[in-house]
């Protein structure tokens, strides 16, 4: 096998600090033991350990230095274009039983999957450095916030980490030294990045991952997708709590009220760009500030959902970023922040489709090869990416270090829909509305390979995130919900509704706020609707429209219930369903039954 990740030789005083933990110290050996590491380098977070890092990869090439006039201390990196999105075909939870797994997941026998992986890992770092990534995921001080450790043979992944997480001492001191403490297992080693040697492997019971094969952040950030969501939804059913696919926002008024909220849409649906939202002029005064941008774990206290987000960092897609998109996250990737796979200019700076300006006459693209506004190709690749510290960011909430979390007033569910699901309308209460998450379906996008465009449910933005069986996971939601004597209003949005010339009708991005101020006023019991069959609609005048540029057709073609567009989308809900083989819980087969009832179905 090539070696693809040279060993590095740290000097004295850095990546010697070892754990304590004899259970981390024997797992990590072990792992030693079998993928033959060159050396061995335990991390601690610190800024010296992050410099040689750094300093090493520009030597490999696997980092690009950007123009620090331009973007200070901040990198490109380029991912092999075979490898450049989540691959959700090789992607597997490993269960005792195919039916822990359920119908939604790919299922793999443990044991098997075990010496399978062991075969491949076998050797697979001679000539390489080992890194051990200590990391928590959660505030330092919550009661929510768990450990992970993450073997590695990428520095790039290390770096990345150090961003996404934090990493460090800061783990090793969470951790302690009791052996039979719950922390997270993820190994992960590159091999030589051969798609038909890439798979990302879960264990649920053992709370372990094992990711090979993928240079790419959604494989191989194994905090992320695979320990925040994976693994912690099925840890989150086990305990009791919760593990979502969600941005968390606050949302202040002018007289100083604040609400959160916690959004699912499927990935690169702008949740991002929702959790950075600037209101519009008209809403002066009015505040919006990020908690998190993907991933929030919520657990209830005194009848209520309060989330904390598990990350420090942002993973976002970069193409479509721009000043008038996402003001604060282009503050946000101006300094100190990884990009990967976009596109490189003359004079160092990154480039992508949408970036505010014109394009440059000439650059380098995501492959590496020359591009300019001729070329057919794309300069950056659509799911190009950005990792920068939650710190950028300056709609930062101030909460966001809250070890007992933010409450939640209000669950929005969205997808990207052109035709048939109104710009918003309310549940009629949790049940309903656990069943508009279950049935919210979304076009795909290049966060994932696989066709671009084609409509497919994705239960509460969950489908490819979702450790058990789904039919588990929607009983765990109802459950949950007979536990919250003071449960979130429950919404749907869809931001995506296009007109008969295919124009989008809805303007998006700030004015989004229009949208979130009528969630808001609902949570305040102030807000005026309309009960249509598919839940509380509000009427156009329960909107604030003012000073926005919109006639009144497509306003109501944006709110409009369409009968015979339902009836499809009915029949849909219930394939949907039905393809799951008999899992759904009766409560959401109710919903349906009296959704469709509502239509005079
Ligand atoms: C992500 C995704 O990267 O959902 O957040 O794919
Ligand atoms: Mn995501």
């Amino acid at each position: 096998m090539k070696n693809i990740a040279p060993a590095i030789f740290p000097p004295n005083g850095i990546g010697d600090t070892k754990p304590t933990n004899q259970a981390v110290l024997e797992w990590v050996h072990e792992i030693g033991k079998l993928t033959k590491p060159e050396n061995i380098f335990w991390c601690d977070g610190s800024e010296g350990e992050n410099e040689f890092l750094i300093t090493e990869s520009l030597k490999q090439n696997v980092l690009i230095k950007l123009n620090d006039k331009k973007v200070p201390r901040s990198y490109l990196h380029r991912s092999n274009p075979n490898d450049v999105a989540r691959v959700e075909k090789v992607t597997f939870i490993c269960t005792p039983t195919k039916e822990e797994a359920g119908p939604t997941n790919n299922w793999s026998e443990p044991a098997d999957t075990y010496s399978k992986l062991h075969e491949l890992l076998n050797g697979a770092m001679r000539g390489r450095t080992m890194f051990v990534v200590p990391y928590i995921m959660g505030p330092p001080d919550s009661p929510l916030t768990k450990v992970g450790f993450e073997i590695t043979d990428s520095k790039y992944v290390v770096l990345s980490m150090r961003i996404m997480t934090r990493m460090g001492k800061i783990a090793l001191n969470r951790l302690g030294n009791d052996p039979k403490a719950e922390w997270n297992r993820g190994v992960h080693s590159l091999l030589d990045v051969d798609p038909d040697r890439r798979f990302i492997c879960h264990f649920p019971q053992d709370n372990t991952i094992i990711s090979v094969g993928s240079g790419y952040g959604g494989n191989v950030l194994l905090s992320k997708k695979c320990f925040a969501l994976r693994i912690g939804s099925y840890l989150a059913r086990k305990q009791g709590w919760m593990a979502e696919h969600m941005l968390i926002l606050g949302v202040e008024s002018p007289e100083g009220k604040k609400h959160y909220v916690a959004a699912a849409f499927p990935s690169a649906c702008g949740k991002t760009n929702f959790a950075m939202l600037i209101p519009p002029a008209h809403f002066n005064g009015w505040k919006v500030t990020t908690v998190g941008d993907d991933i929030a774990w919520m657990e209830i206290r005194d009848g209520r959902l309060f989330a904390v987000n598990p990350e420090n960092g942002y993973f976002g897609v970069v193409p479509g970023t721009s000043y008038k998109s996402n003001p604060n996250a282009m503050k946000s990737i101006e300094h100190d922040t990884l990009y990967t796979n976009v596109a490189l200019t003359d004079d160092n700076d990154v480039w992508w489709e949408g970036k505010d300006g014109a394009p440059p006459k000439h650059a380098i693209d995501w492959r590496g090869n020359v591009w300019t506004p001729d070329s057919k190709e794309k300069a950056a690749h659509p799911n190009s990416r950005f990792a920068t510290p939650m710190r950028n960011n300056p709609a930062l909430d101030p909460d966001v270090e809250k070890g007992e979390g933010v409450p939640i007033s209000a669950i929005i569910f969205g997808g990207r829909r052109s035709d048939t699901v109104p710009l918003v309308y309310e549940a009629f209460d949790w049940n309903h509305g656990v069943y508009l998450g279950a049935t919210m379906a979304s076009e795909t996008t290049a966060a994932a390979t696989g066709a671009v465009g084609k409509v497919r449910r994705d239960p509460m933005a969950m489908l490819p995130f979702c450790g058990y069986n789904i039919g588990d996971y929607f009983k765990h939601w109802i459950d949950i919900g007979k536990r919250l004597t003071n449960p979130p209003l429950i919404f749907n949005v869809n931001w995506f509704r296009k007109g008969e010339n295919g124009k989008f009708l809805w303007p998006g991005f700030g004015e989004n706020m229009r949208v979130l101020k009528w969630v808001i006023d609902r949570c305040e019991r102030r807000g005026g609707a309309l009960k249509s069959p598919v839940g509380w609609l509000p009427s156009p005048h329960d909107l604030d429209l003012e000073e926005l540029d919109i006639d009144h057709k497509s306003v109501a073609d944006l709110l409009g219930i369409d009968h015979e567009e339902w009836h499809k989308e009915l029949a849909e809900h219930k394939k949907f369903f039905d393809s799951l083989g008999g899992v759904v819980p009766e409560e959401l087969l109710k919903q349906g039954e009296q959704l469709a009832a509502r239509f005079n179905l």
